[in-house]
Protein backbone atom coordinates (compact mmCIF):
# COMPACT_ATOMS: atom_id res chain seq x y z
CA UNK A 1 0.00 0.00 0.00
CA UNK A 2 1.57 3.72 -0.72
CA UNK A 3 2.26 6.24 1.25
CA UNK A 4 -2.12 7.74 1.20
CA UNK A 5 -3.37 10.96 2.78
CA UNK A 6 -6.13 11.83 4.43
CA UNK A 7 -7.78 14.95 6.40
CA UNK A 8 -8.95 14.97 10.11
CA UNK A 9 -10.94 17.60 12.23
CA UNK A 10 -10.62 17.60 16.44
CA UNK A 11 -13.74 18.81 17.07
CA UNK A 12 -14.61 21.70 19.68
CA UNK A 13 -15.66 19.19 22.44
CA UNK A 14 -12.31 17.37 22.15
CA UNK A 15 -10.83 21.37 22.16
CA UNK A 16 -12.81 22.72 24.59
CA UNK A 17 -11.48 19.87 26.91
CA UNK A 18 -8.23 20.63 25.91
CA UNK A 19 -7.47 17.17 24.21
CA UNK A 20 -5.65 18.18 20.89
CA UNK A 21 -2.41 16.62 21.81
CA UNK A 22 -4.27 13.71 23.38
CA UNK A 23 -5.54 13.42 20.27
CA UNK A 24 -3.08 13.86 18.02
CA UNK A 25 -1.00 11.90 20.37
CA UNK A 26 -3.79 8.48 19.19
CA UNK A 27 -3.17 9.29 15.81
CA UNK A 28 0.65 9.46 15.82
CA UNK A 29 0.73 6.27 18.05
CA UNK A 30 -1.44 4.86 14.85
CA UNK A 31 1.38 5.26 12.37
CA UNK A 32 0.13 8.57 10.96
CA UNK A 33 2.10 11.81 10.47
CA UNK A 34 0.53 14.97 11.19
CA UNK A 35 1.65 16.91 7.67
CA UNK A 36 -0.66 19.92 7.91
CA UNK A 37 -2.32 21.43 11.13
CA UNK A 38 -4.43 24.67 11.39
CA UNK A 39 -6.43 25.65 14.58
CA UNK A 40 -9.79 27.93 12.80
CA UNK A 41 -13.19 28.13 14.08
CA UNK A 42 -15.35 27.79 11.15
CA UNK A 43 -17.98 30.13 9.76
CA UNK A 44 -21.51 28.71 9.36
CA UNK A 45 -20.72 28.62 5.43
CA UNK A 46 -17.76 26.87 5.75
CA UNK A 47 -19.20 23.74 7.90
CA UNK A 48 -22.03 24.00 6.05
CA UNK A 49 -20.17 23.48 2.88
CA UNK A 50 -18.12 20.65 4.45
CA UNK A 51 -20.97 19.11 5.18
CA UNK A 52 -22.61 19.50 2.62
CA UNK A 53 -23.44 15.73 1.59
CA UNK A 54 -24.84 15.31 4.85
CA UNK A 55 -27.40 18.44 4.44
CA UNK A 56 -30.40 16.09 3.78
CA UNK A 57 -29.71 14.23 6.89
CA UNK A 58 -32.00 15.18 9.78
CA UNK A 59 -28.52 15.73 12.39
CA UNK A 60 -27.68 18.73 9.82
CA UNK A 61 -28.29 21.57 11.87
CA UNK A 62 -27.07 20.45 14.65
CA UNK A 63 -24.19 19.53 13.57
CA UNK A 64 -23.29 22.55 11.84
CA UNK A 65 -23.94 24.68 14.88
CA UNK A 66 -22.16 21.89 16.98
CA UNK A 67 -18.76 22.47 14.92
CA UNK A 68 -19.08 25.87 15.13
CA UNK A 69 -19.43 25.98 18.74
CA UNK A 70 -15.86 26.50 19.17
CA UNK A 71 -12.17 25.98 17.63
CA UNK A 72 -11.26 23.16 15.57
CA UNK A 73 -7.92 21.55 14.70
CA UNK A 74 -7.89 21.02 10.77
CA UNK A 75 -4.91 18.39 9.92
CA UNK A 76 -3.78 16.37 6.75
CA UNK A 77 -2.39 12.99 7.97
CA UNK A 78 -0.11 10.94 5.99
CA UNK A 79 0.84 7.55 6.48
CA UNK A 80 0.44 4.13 5.01
CA UNK A 81 -3.10 3.56 4.18
CA UNK A 82 -4.19 6.41 6.11
CA UNK A 83 -7.63 6.69 5.62
CA UNK A 84 -8.71 3.08 6.78
CA UNK A 85 -6.21 3.47 9.39
CA UNK A 86 -7.75 7.07 10.93
CA UNK A 87 -11.18 5.11 10.24
CA UNK A 88 -9.89 2.48 12.60
CA UNK A 89 -8.06 4.57 15.55
CA UNK A 90 -11.34 7.02 15.50
CA UNK A 91 -13.73 4.02 16.51
CA UNK A 92 -17.69 4.18 15.48
CA UNK A 93 -19.22 7.61 14.85
CA UNK A 94 -21.04 6.70 18.34
CA UNK A 95 -18.80 6.27 21.25
CA UNK A 96 -21.40 3.51 22.64
CA UNK A 97 -20.42 1.25 19.98
CA UNK A 98 -16.55 2.38 19.74
CA UNK A 99 -14.07 -0.37 19.77
CA UNK A 100 -11.83 0.03 23.31
CA UNK A 101 -8.36 1.80 22.73
CA UNK A 102 -9.96 4.23 19.93
CA UNK A 103 -10.16 7.86 20.35
CA UNK A 104 -14.23 8.37 20.41
CA UNK A 105 -14.30 5.12 23.07
CA UNK A 106 -11.69 6.88 25.06
CA UNK A 107 -12.65 10.39 24.41
CA UNK A 108 -16.04 11.11 22.77
CA UNK A 109 -19.24 12.60 24.60
CA UNK A 110 -21.75 11.35 22.43
CA UNK A 111 -22.76 10.87 18.36
CA UNK A 112 -22.64 14.26 17.63
CA UNK A 113 -19.89 15.46 20.25
CA UNK A 114 -17.33 12.82 19.30
CA UNK A 115 -14.10 14.47 18.90
CA UNK A 116 -13.00 13.77 15.86
CA UNK A 117 -13.72 13.60 11.56
CA UNK A 118 -11.89 11.62 9.25
CA UNK A 119 -12.14 11.19 5.68
CA UNK A 120 -14.28 7.61 4.51
CA UNK A 121 -12.61 7.70 1.08
CA UNK A 122 -9.21 8.59 -0.71
CA UNK A 123 -11.47 10.72 -3.22
CA UNK A 124 -13.18 12.46 -0.11
CA UNK A 125 -9.69 12.74 1.44
CA UNK A 126 -8.47 14.89 -1.57
CA UNK A 127 -11.54 17.04 -1.73
CA UNK A 128 -11.79 18.56 2.18
CA UNK A 129 -8.03 18.48 2.39
CA UNK A 130 -8.50 21.07 -0.80
CA UNK A 131 -11.16 22.59 0.89
CA UNK A 132 -8.67 23.76 3.91
CA UNK A 133 -5.51 23.56 2.54
CA UNK A 134 -3.75 25.20 -0.41
CA UNK A 135 -0.59 22.66 -1.43
CA UNK A 136 2.18 24.30 0.05
CA UNK A 137 0.49 24.75 3.37
CA UNK A 138 1.14 20.65 3.27
CA UNK A 139 4.80 19.59 4.11
CA UNK A 140 5.26 16.30 3.86
P1 LIG B 1 -17.11 11.96 10.45
O1 LIG B 1 -17.71 12.15 9.07
O2 LIG B 1 -17.26 13.15 11.35
O3 LIG B 1 -15.71 11.45 10.42
O4 LIG B 1 -17.92 10.82 11.19
P2 LIG B 1 -18.62 9.54 10.61
O5 LIG B 1 -18.23 9.32 9.17
O6 LIG B 1 -18.36 8.47 11.60
O7 LIG B 1 -20.14 9.95 10.68
P3 LIG B 1 -21.13 10.54 9.56
O8 LIG B 1 -22.23 9.55 9.37
O9 LIG B 1 -20.34 10.98 8.36
O10 LIG B 1 -21.73 11.80 10.31
C1 LIG B 1 -20.98 12.98 10.39
C2 LIG B 1 -21.05 13.51 11.81
O11 LIG B 1 -22.39 13.88 12.11
C3 LIG B 1 -22.64 13.69 13.50
N1 LIG B 1 -23.77 12.78 13.64
N2 LIG B 1 -24.77 13.03 14.43
N3 LIG B 1 -27.18 12.88 15.86
C4 LIG B 1 -26.86 11.89 15.04
O12 LIG B 1 -27.55 10.92 14.89
C5 LIG B 1 -25.61 12.00 14.31
N4 LIG B 1 -25.15 11.13 13.44
C6 LIG B 1 -23.97 11.62 13.01
C7 LIG B 1 -21.38 13.11 14.11
O13 LIG B 1 -20.60 14.21 14.62
C8 LIG B 1 -20.70 12.50 12.91
O14 LIG B 1 -19.30 12.37 13.13
MG1 LIG C 1 -18.40 10.81 7.63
Amino acid sequence: MATERTFSIIKPDATRRNLTGAVTKMLEDAGLRVVASRRIHMTREQAEGFYAVHKERPFFNDLVSFMISGPVVVQVLEGENAVAKNREVMGATNPANAEEGTIRKTHAESIEANSVHGSDSAENAAIEIAYFFKPEEIVG
